[in-house]
């Protein structure tokens, strides 16, 4: 027996249905039906204080759990403001269903107060989405945004509800299947090309497995951990995946790409075959592509057929899960062991005193002083504290690269990031998302001192609910990463990047309720961030840092990932 409920009831009856246990929003006048209904349900309703950041916030929630995260936002500028953190969620694969009011369908078309197309806006930004016409469409459609998100490639799904179709009576039938014709996923991958997979793996001299963000999003830790000790292979976690392969295992790498290790990028370079698990050669760890893995027969594995050949021609494609593809793949290379083990095991050999040598003459090493506290030691400070089990979500710049250099991630959905679209403002708000997770997890959100800026309003948030985010702001006084590329690539002619008039964070801390401090010496890093991490509730930590720190190695735009500067110049003795 379905009971009679109205639009906003019946919204919530389906995300009840799909295990919706918290969202984030902020109303307005279409979604004053929704929020009514919102005011007596068990489901937790987040306030934030940007939609951008209800957006960011959900997709927090989704990459710490592999949930579906839920944002809200009301029609015309509550909608639009959620339009950066799709295209963030689009461009990660992270599954998000985003629901926005809409104007009543009446006035649709007519300018009315806070229209906007939302549809329109929407449709390059999202996996998929709906205009719910009709409140006999709602509960279906509402399941099928949860299962497109979700299923496949992930992706954020918006659904735009008009005001009258949220009050309109109706009864709630439980949906009970999906059928969409036109959406294929194909999950399994090729029996022809697991094997032929497997045939070039063996056949390998210098395998080398570059494995991404799908690693994550498939949950396939377990069956890449073993592929990579069947083939005793050297990996890398792209910036999408670190943790996927734990950073203390003996054949990870490190990360690869413009500001990826020595090895990592050497390794990608000179490997026979590439086995590219779940990432899209993007340009970031690609760099020149005509340049890239140049001596490599590739095995590209990816859900999406898009990405086969899209930068790079794969020698063997196999569209499917990563995971379930892995699982087959790794049966039969244990099938196929004993009998060609022995032939590689001198070249397998080489191949790993070539990766030990590079790591040897390049190390991701620390940098410390003893007058200032150097960015990388922050990050070796963070990593010490965290011992690879911390969930660190990280805002964009140089903060970020150092992050995923020197932070050891041992567990999948620990890195929180914005990987793809690199939004400045992700990393406080996608930490409330975690922290609501993960409520038994330490949480940093690590920012720069522009992106802390971004997102300030959200302390608010953090307050109010009282979460315990270990907030640790890189303050290098600039937006340091376009000031180490206009320093490096225009002459160092310093422009707009000096971030003056930082707030004092113990005030600002103060003026929310917790507590905050600013340091700049170095033999105050261990026990200011102990002392954070001590605090029962939120924190806020200004890490003053020396300001004209560099990011390296770096892959300067356009060069091949093998033409790394590694260290800044020296500067040139000129004689007297
Ligand atoms: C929304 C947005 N605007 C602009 C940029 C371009 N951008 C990339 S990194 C960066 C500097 C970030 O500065 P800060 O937050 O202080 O971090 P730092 O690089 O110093 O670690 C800027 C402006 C961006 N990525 N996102």
């Amino acid at each position: 027996m379905s009971s009679l409920m109205n639009g906003a009831k019946m919204l919530l009856e389906c995300l009840a249905r799909e295990g919706v246990d918290c969202f984030f929003g902020y109303p307005g006048g279409v979604t004053l039906p929704f929020y009514d209904a919102v005011y007596d349900h068990h489901i937790r309703h987040v306030l934030v204080r940007h939609e951008e950041n209800a957006c960011f916030a959900a997709e927090g929630y989704a990459r710490a759990t592999g949930k579906v995260g839920v944002c809200c936002a009301t029609s015309g500028p509550g909608a639009t403001n959620l339009v950066t953190g799709l295209v963030d969620a689009m461009m990660d694969s992270i599954p998000i269903v985003a629901l926005t009011g809409q104007v009543s369908s009446k006035l649709i078309g007519s300018d009315a107060f806070q229209e906007a197309d939302t549809f329109g806006i929407t449709r390059s930004c999202t996996k998929h989405n709906y205009l719910v016409k009709r409140l006999e469409d709602l509960p279906q459609v509402v399941h099928e945004a949860f299962y497109i998100a979700a299923s496949g490639r992930p992706g954020p799904v918006l659904v735009d509800i008009p005001k009258d179709v949220f009050q309109a009576q109706g009864h709630y039938a439980p949906v009970t299947s999906i059928h969409l014709p036109g959406y294929k996923v194909f999950t399994e991958g090729h029996t022809g090309q697991i094997r032929r997979a497997a045939q070039l793996m063996w056949e390998a001299e210098r395998p080398f497995v570059y494995a991404g963000g799908g690693i994550i999003a498939a949950d396939a830790s377990a069956e890449l951990r073993e592929l990579v000790e069947i083939l005793d292979a050297p990996a890398v976690n792209t910036l999408m995946g670190l943790g996927g392969l734990p950073a203390n295992h003996p054949n990870f790498v490190s990360m690869p790409g413009m500001h990826g290790s020595y090895a990592a990028n050497m390794g990608m370079t000179h490997c026979d075959v590439l086995i590219a698990l779940g990432v899209r050669f993007d340009d970031r760890v690609t760099g020149r592509l005509a340049a890239f893995a140049p001596h490599a027969k590739v095995i590209h594995v990816d859900i999406d057929p898009a990405e086969i050949g899209k930068n790079r021609a794969a020698d063997v494609p196999i569209v499917g899960d990563v995971k379930r593809v892995l699982t087959r793949l790794n049966k039969v290379l244990a099938e196929t062991r004993p009998e060609r083990k022995e032939r590689v095991a001198a070249a397998r050999q080489a191949w790993w005193a070539k990766i030990r040598a590079w790591k040897a003459e390049h190390p991701l090493a620390p940098v410390t002083s003893d007058s200032e506290i150097k960015p990388q030691h922050l990050m070796t400070e963070i990593n010490r504290l965290s011992g690879g089990q911390a969930i660190v979500c990280s805002d964009v710049g140089q903060h970020q690269m150092w992050a995923a250099q020197f932070i050891q991630f041992n567990a999948p959905r620990l890195w929180i990031n914005s990987g793809g679209l690199g939004s400045m403002g992700f990393g406080l708000p996608s930490a409330i998302g975690a922290q609501f997770a993960r409520p038994d997890k330490l949480v940093f959100a690590l920012v720069g001192d522009g992106g802390f800026q971004m997102s300030i309003p959200e302390l608010a948030t953090i307050a109010g609910y009282g979460l315990p985010v270990k907030i640790v702001v890189m303050n290098n006084g600039y937006l340091g990463m376009v000031r180490q590329w206009q320093e490096l690539f225009y002459n160092n002619r310093l422009s707009a990047v000096e971030l003056d008039c930082f707030p004092d964070a113990e005030k600002l801390a103060a003026a929310y309720g917790f507590k905050g401090r600013t340091i700049d010496k170095p033999w105050e890093l261990s026990s200011a961030l102990e002392e954070a991490v001590r605090e029962p509730g939120p924190y806020l930590l200004n890490v003053k840092v020396s300001p004209f720190e560099n990011v390296y190695p770096m892959v300067p735009a356009g060069g091949a990932i093998n033409e790394m500067v590694l260290a800044p110049p020296q500067p040139v003795a000129v004689p007297k």
